[in-house]
C-alpha cells in the first residue's frame, strides 16, 4: 500500500483546520483515545506509521513473543460486550493472538476509517498565529489540528549495538522489532543472538531447539524468573469472565495495574523459614508475583533485596548443570527485581543443551562484526544469522524521531537533549496544545500498559470535552507546575532501587547518543497515586496550565 492511500476526507471546520484532535500512533493507547473522542463527538484522527492497528503488538513478531502480563488484565476494561465475546487461549497470551485482539477492537468499534494507516509522521511544528499543528508525514501528506496527542509507544524506538564492521556482515541480521511479516527460517543456521533483555529472553528460549547452533552474546546478566504459562480451557475463561470485575477492581488499586500488588508485610515480619517458603510459593505461580507481589521491601531495602537474590541465584544454580555458566547468568551488579525482570519458560535449561553456548561480554568483549560472524576478543565466531534483541530509544525515541517544533522555532528534542520535563507527564512547556498520552514521566505508563492507559485517556478525554465545552483554543503547561512535576518524580523514584540500576527504565542505553547518563523517563509513584494527581488536577479546573478560548486569541491566520 502506499503512503497515505486510504487517507480518509479531513473535515473542514470553520477554524479552518482539519482536526479538533490528531493522535500519532493507532496502537494500545491511540485505539483507544481515537474511539472516545469518537465518541464524544470530536473531530478526531489517527496516524499510523505501519499498515495494520497494535502498534508494539504489530512490530514485535519475534518467536517467542508474548505477554508477560495475564492476558485478561491485558485487554480494555471498558465495554463489557467486548470483554464478553473476547476469550484468550492462554494465560500469558502469544503476539498473533494479541495483534488479532487489537484488530478486532478496531473492527467493531469502527475506527479503521478514522485512522490513516502508512502514514509515518516525520515533522510536526506549532502554528502561533493560530494556534494549532501542522503534522507532515513521510509521504508529505499535511494536516492541521488544533490539538495533537502522541501516542507512540515507550518502545519503539529500536537501537542496535554500534559494532565495528556491523554493515559488513554476509548473513541476515536483524534487529527483533524487525522481524519479518513472513517469518524466518532459522532451521539449522548458525544463530547468534545479542541481548538478553525481556525480548532476548523469550527469543533464545523459543530458537534453542530450532537451530543448529546458538550462541548468546550476554553483556549484562538479568534476573530471570518462572512465567507459568498455561492453556486457559473454555470453563476457565467462563469463570475468569464471572470475575473479571474484581480483576480489574484489583488491579486498578494495585500500584503498578497488575494483579500482583506488594505484600504488605517486610520480610523481617515472618521467620526466615516462612520467607523461603513464601518465595518458594512465589516463584512456582505464574506472573509478576515474585517480583511486585513479594513483601513490600524487597524492591526498597538494599538487605531485603539481597537475601531475595540470593534465593533467586540458588535457583540458577539449580537448573543450570555448568557451574561455570550459571556464575555467568546470575547478575552481580543488581539485586533482584531492580531492572525489568524477564519472564521465562525454561530459559536456564536453554544451556543444558549441547547446542548452545553462553559468550559473556564482560569478559570477551564484541571486537567487530565480520562478514562470517562475530569476533570477540577472544575468538572469531561463526555466524548464519545475527538477532539484535538490544532494546530501545525508550520513551523519548519516539519523540525524537519527529521534529517536534514549537513555540519560537524551540525543537523538543533539544528541550529535552539532556532529559525530560514534562507537566505531570501530560504536557511540556513551549509546546503549547501537545498533549503526551503516552510519553515521559507520566505514571500511566509505567503500569501494565493498558491499566495504565484507561487511566490517562479517561482524563485526556474528559479535558477534551473541557476544551470543547469551553472554546479552548490553546492549553499550555506552567514552568513551574513543570518544575515541581520533574522534581517530585525525581524524589518519588529516589525510594526505590530500581532507579540505582542502569536499564531503559532510567534512560541508559550505551547504543544512543548521551545514553550514558541517567534520565528521569519513567514516574515510579504508581498507577494509583498518578490517577489520584491527574483527578486532582481535573477537579481544581487544571491549574498547571494555562487555558485560553478563542476570544484571547489573535485573528486566525
Ligand atoms: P532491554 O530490556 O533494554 O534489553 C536489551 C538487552 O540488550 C540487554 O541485555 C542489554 O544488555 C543488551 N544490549 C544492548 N546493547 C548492547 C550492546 N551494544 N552489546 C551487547 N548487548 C547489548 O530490551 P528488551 O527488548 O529485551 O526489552 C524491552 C522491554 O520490552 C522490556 O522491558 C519489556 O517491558 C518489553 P545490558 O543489560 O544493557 O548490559
Amino acid at each position: 500500500m502506499t503512503e497515505d492511500a486510504n487517507v480518509v476526507d479531513k473535515v473542514r471546520s470553520d477554524d479552518g483546520l482539519d482536526y479538533e484532535f490528531l493522535i500519532i500512533g493507532a496502537g494500545v493507547c491511540g485505539l483507544y483515545q481515537l474511539h472516545r473522542l469518537l465518541e464524544i463527538g470530536a473531530k478526531a484522527t489517527a496516524l499510523e506509521a505501519n499498515s495494520d492497528v497494535g502498534g508494539t503488538w504489530y512490530n514485535n513478531r519475534y518467536p517467542g513473543c508474548r505477554f508477560d502480563s495475564e492476558s485478561y488484565t491485558y485487554q480494555y476494561s471498558f465495554d463489557k460486550e467486548l470483554l464478553g465475546e473476547w476469550n484468550w487461549s492462554e494465560r500469558f497470551a502469544a503476539q498473533p493472538e494479541t495483534l488479532r485482539y487489537f484488530q478486532h477492537v478496531a473492527e467493531k468499534f469502527g475506527l479503521r476509517k478514522h485512522i490513516q494507516f502508512n502514514s509515518r509522521v516525520v515533522s510536526a511544528v506549532y502554528n502561533e498565529n493560530n494556534p494549532s499543528w501542522l503534522v507532515t508525514t513521510a509521504g508529505g501528506a499535511t494536516f492541521t489540528t488544533r490539538f495533537l496527542m502522541t501516542a507512540m509507544g515507550l518502545l519503539s524506538a529500536p537501537t542496535v549495538p554500534r559494532f565495528e564492521g556491523r554493515d559488513t556482515f554476509g548473513g541476515t541480521s536483524l534487529h527483533t522489532f524487525d522481524w519479518p511479516h513472513a517469518g524466518l527460517d532459522l532451521a539449522g543456521k548458525r544463530v547468534g543472538v545479542v541481548g538478553t533483555g525481556a525480548t532476548g529472553v523469550q527469543v533464545i528460549s523459543t530458537i534453542a531447539d530450532k537451530v543448529k547452533t546458538l550462541t548468546v552474546f550476554q553483556r549484562d546478566a538479568n534476573w530471570c524468573a518462572p512465567l507459568g504459562n498455561a492453556p486457559i480451557s473454555e470453563p476457565e475463561m467462563a469463570q475468569l469472565k464471572e470475575t473479571y470485575d474484581e480483576i480489574f477492581e484489583r488491579c486498578f488499586n494495585s500500584p503498578n495495574g497488575f494483579l500482583h500488588r506488594p505484600d504488605r508485610r517486610i520480610s523481617t515480619d515472618v521467620s526466615r523459614e516462612e520467607r523461603l517458603a513464601w518465595w518458594e510459593e512465589l516463584y512456582g505461580a505464574p506472573g509478576f508475583g515474585i517480583w511486585l507481589g513479594n513483601f513490600r521491601d524487597t524492591l526498597m531495602n538494599e538487605d531485603a533485596n539481597a537475601e531475595l537474590s540470593e534465593f533467586i541465584a540458588a535457583k540458577v544454580r539449580a537448573r543450570v548443570d555448568d557451574p561455570a555458566v550459571a556464575e555467568k547468568l546470575i547478575p552481580h551488579d543488581h539485586g533482584f527485581g531492580t531492572k525489568r525482570v524477564p519472564l521465562e519458560t525454561r530459559y536456564y535449561e536453554v544451556y543444558n543443551r549441547p547446542n548452545v553456548r553462553l559468550v559473556d561480554l564482560m569478559e570477551t568483549p564484541v571486537e567487530r562484526v565480520t562478514p562470517s560472524g562475530i569476533t570477540t576478543t577472544a575468538e572469531d565466531i561463526e555466524l548464519d544469522v545475527i538477532i539484535y534483541a538490544t532494546g530501545f530509544d525508550a520513551v523519548t525515541g519516539p519523540f525524537d524521531r519527529i521534529d517536534f517544533v514549537g513555540e519560537n522555532g524551540l525543537k523538543l528534542r533539544d528541550k529535552w537533549k539532556d532529559g525530560p520535563e514534562t507537566c505531570v507527564g501530560v504536557q511540556t512547556t513551549g509546546f503549547p496544545n501537545l498533549l503526551t498520552c503516552v510519553g515521559p514521566q507520566s505514571g500511566s505508563v509505567a503500569a501494565n500498559f493498558p491499566r495504565g492507559i484507561e487511566d490517562i485517556v479517561a482524563w485526556m478525554t474528559d479535558f477534551a470535552i473541557y476544551i470543547r465545552e469551553n472554546g479552548v483554543t490553546e492549553v499550555r503547561a506552567n514552568r513551574e507546575a513543570e518544575l515541581a512535576w520533574v522534581e517530585h518524580v525525581r524524589e518519588v523514584n529516589q525510594e526505590v532501587l530500581f532507579t540505582k540500576t542502569k536499564s531503559w527504565f532510567n534512560g541508559y542505553n550505551l547504543n544512543v547518543d548521551g545514553g550514558d547518563k541517567p534520565r528521569v523517563l519513567i514516574y515510579t509513584g504508581g498507577a494509583v497515586r498518578y490517577r489520584k494527581r491527574l483527578a486532582e488536577e481535573r477537579a481544581a479546573g487544571y491549574p498547571s496550565f494555562e487555558i485560553l478560548t478563542g476570544d484571547a486569541l489573535p485573528e486566525s491566520s
